[in-house]
C-alpha cells in the first residue's frame, strides 16, 4: 500500500515552502522544522534512520534487518506520524542510528536552561553500555609531554580535592545548519537543533592541570573518551579533539559530572565531560577518560583538516581547499533561535504576538537582536537579557503586531559585541558544511 510519507506525490517535492504553506499549514509544518532548505526533512529521516530507531520505535529487533531496502518503512508504523524516540530524549528529531544522532526541534529549545531531555545527541562512534559505567570506579587520567606530573584521579578525587563550579554553557556542533548547505556537505544534515545550554557543574579543568604542573611549552589539551570507533576497533579513537591553553585555561572550561543539577545523561557523556563552552560543541569530550597536555596542537583524530576546519579565505562553492589553507575552529560565530512560537502557527490579527528565543556568540557576548516581519526590510529591535554567566546563551523576547491578515515570516537577527550580525542568506560554502549562522525564520498566519 502506497503511504504518505513513503512516496510523496511529485508535484509537492518541487514545491518551496512558501506554498505548501499556502495549500496547508499543519502538513507543510510536518515535512519541515521550520527550514525553507529541507523540505523532504521528513521522508530524509525515514530514510536515513535506520535500525536502532526501527527497532526501538517497533519494540523488538529485525532478525532479517539486513535484508531491508533503503529507506524502507516498516508496516508497523508506515500510517504512524509519531516520530521514533530515544528513551529520555522524546521530541528530538534522529538524523542517524549508526552512530546515534539526533537534534532539538526549536520549539522543544524553549526554556532559558535547556533541560537533558532536549539536550541534542552527536556520536562519533559507539558510547559505552550503561552497565560498562560505574562512576566509583571511574577514572580521569591527566598525561602529555607537557604535563610534569601525570595523574589518574577517581571522580570521588575530583569532587574532594577541587573547588566545584557551576555554569551554564552553551555548546553547539560545528556543523549545526549544515543541511542548508549548497552544494551539500556530507555528515549528519542538521538543521537547527545541534546547540543546548545546559548549566554544567563539576571542577575546572585549569584546576586539575595546574595540580599537575603545566609546564612552559604547553600549548595545546586533547581529550580521549570511551567510547569506541565505529568500526569497533579498539585501537582507533572515535573522536580526539581539544583547545589551545588559553581555553583549556578559562574558568568556565569544566571537568563536569552534572548537568542542571543530576547526573549528565549517558548519551550526553555520562560520568564525566569536559566542557568547553562556545567552542565547536566536538571540542567537549564526553565519556571523558584521559586529558593530553601537548606542546603542540593535539593530533587526535579528527584533529586534523578538513575536519572542524574552515577555509582561510573565501571559495566558491564546490572549491577543493588544500590543508594548509584551512585553519581550526575556534570560538562559534553570532547566533540565535526562535523558540516560541512554533513555525507555521495561525495566530489572530487584533492580538500582538509574543515571540522569544535565545542567542549565542561564541566567546563573545550578544549586544544587540532584531525581528522582522517584512523580509528583512524593517528591523524591531527586542529585548535582550544579560546571559546567566560567560558563555551561557542569552534570551531575548518581543512582542509584533501585524498589519493584516496573511502570510508572515519572523526573521531574527542577533549582533555580537564586535559588531558582527548574523547573516540573512548562507554563509561562506565549505566543503563540511560548517559554521551556518544564518538568522533562523518562522511561518506565521495572521488570520
Ligand atoms: N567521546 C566523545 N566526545 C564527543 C563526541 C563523541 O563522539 N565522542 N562528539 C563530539 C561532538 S562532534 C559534539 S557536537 C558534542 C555533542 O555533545 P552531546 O552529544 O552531548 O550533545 O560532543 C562531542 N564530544
Ligand atoms: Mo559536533
Amino acid at each position: 500500500m502506497a503511504n504518505k510519507a513513503d512516496q510523496p506525490p511529485k508535484s509537492q517535492k518541487q514545491k518551496g515552502l512558501h506554498e505548501l504553506y499556502a495549500e496547508d499549514p499543519i502538513k507543510a509544518d510536518k515535512l519541515v522544522w521550520g527550514r525553507e532548505s529541507d523540505p523532504d526533512s521528513r521522508r530524509g529521516f525515514l530514510k536515513r534512520s535506520g535500525l536502532f530507531a526501527m527497532a526501538t520505535a517497533i519494540g523488538a529487533s529485525i532478525p532479517f534487518a539486513k535484508n531491508m531496502p533503503a529507506g524502507f518503512i516498516p508496516v508497523a508504523f508506515a500510517q504512524s506520524d509519531e516520530p521514533f524516540a530515544i528513551p529520555g530524549k522524546e521530541g528530538l528529531t534522529i538524523l542517524n542510528d549508526r552512530p546515534l544522532n539526533a537534534e532539538t526541534p526549536p520549539h522543544l529549545l524553549d526554556d532559558k536552561i535547556t533541560p537533558a531531555k532536549h539536550m541534542f545527541v552527536r556520536n562519533n562512534g559507539i558510547p559505552p553500555e550503561a552497565n560498562a559505567i560505574d562512576p566509583s570506579a571511574w577514572t580521569l587520567e591527566i598525561a602529555g609531554e607537557s604535563c610534569a606530573n601525570p595523574t589518574t584521579f577517581t571522580i570521588d578525587d575530583l569532587k574532594s580535592r577541587f573547588k566545584h563550579h557551576s555554569y551554564q554553557l552553551t555548546v553547539e556542533c560545528a556543523g549545526n545548519g549544515r543541511s542548508e548547505y549548497v552544494p551539500a556537505a556530507s555528515g549528519n544534515q542538521w538543521t537547527t537543533g545541534a546547540v543546548a545550554s545546559p548549566k554544567f557543574t563539576g571542577v575546572r579543568l585549569r584546576d586539575v592541570l595546574e595540580a599537575c604542573g603545566i609546564k612552559d611549552d604547553a600549548v595545546y589539551i586533547g581529550y580521549y573518551g570511551a567510547d569506541l570507533h565505529p568500526s569497533g576497533d579498539a585501537s582507533k579513537e572515535s573522536i580526539s579533539r581539544g583547545v589551545p591553553m588559553s581555553k583549556a585555561l578559562e574558568d568556565e572550561t569544566l571537568i563536569a559530572w552534572a548537568m542542571n543539577d543530576e547526573d549528565i545523561p549517558l548519551l550526553n557523556g555520562h560520568p564525566l565531560r569536559l566542557v568547553c563552552g562556545g567552542w565547536p560543541a566536538s571540542t567537549s569530550g564526553k565519556w571523558l577518560k584521559k586529558i593530553v597536555v601537548r606542546d603542540k596542537v593535539h593530533d587526535g583524530n579528527k584533529m586534523a583538516a578538513p575536519a572542524y576546519s574552515m577555509p582561510k579565505y573565501p571559495v566558491a562553492p564546490g572549491t577543493e581547499v588544500p590543508a594548509e589553507d584551512m585553519e581550526i575552529i575556534g570560538s562559534m560565530p553570532v547566533k540565535s533561535l526562535i523558540t516560541f512560537p512554533k513555525t507555521g502557527i495561525s495566530h489572530p490579527l487584533a492580538e500582538p504576538l509574543q515571540v522569544r528565543g535565545h542567542a549565542w556568540a561564541g566567546d563573545l557576548e550578544v549586544s544587540d537582536f532584531y525581528v522582522s516581519i517584512d523580509f528583512g526590510i524593517t528591523w524591531q529591535k527586542a529585548k535582550l537579557e544579560t546571559p546567566a554567566n560567560r558563555l551561557a546563551w542569552q534570551h531575548w523576547q518581543s512582542e509584533l503586531q501585524f498589519p493584516e491578515k496573511g502570510y508572515y515570516e519572523v526573521w531574527a537577527r542577533a549582533v555580537d559585541s564586535e559588531g558582527n550580525a548574523q547573516p540573512m542568506v548562507v554563509p561562506g560554502w565549505n566543503a563540511k558544511g560548517y559554521l551556518n549562522n544564518a538568522c533562523h525564520r518562522i511561518a506565521v498566519q495572521v488570520v
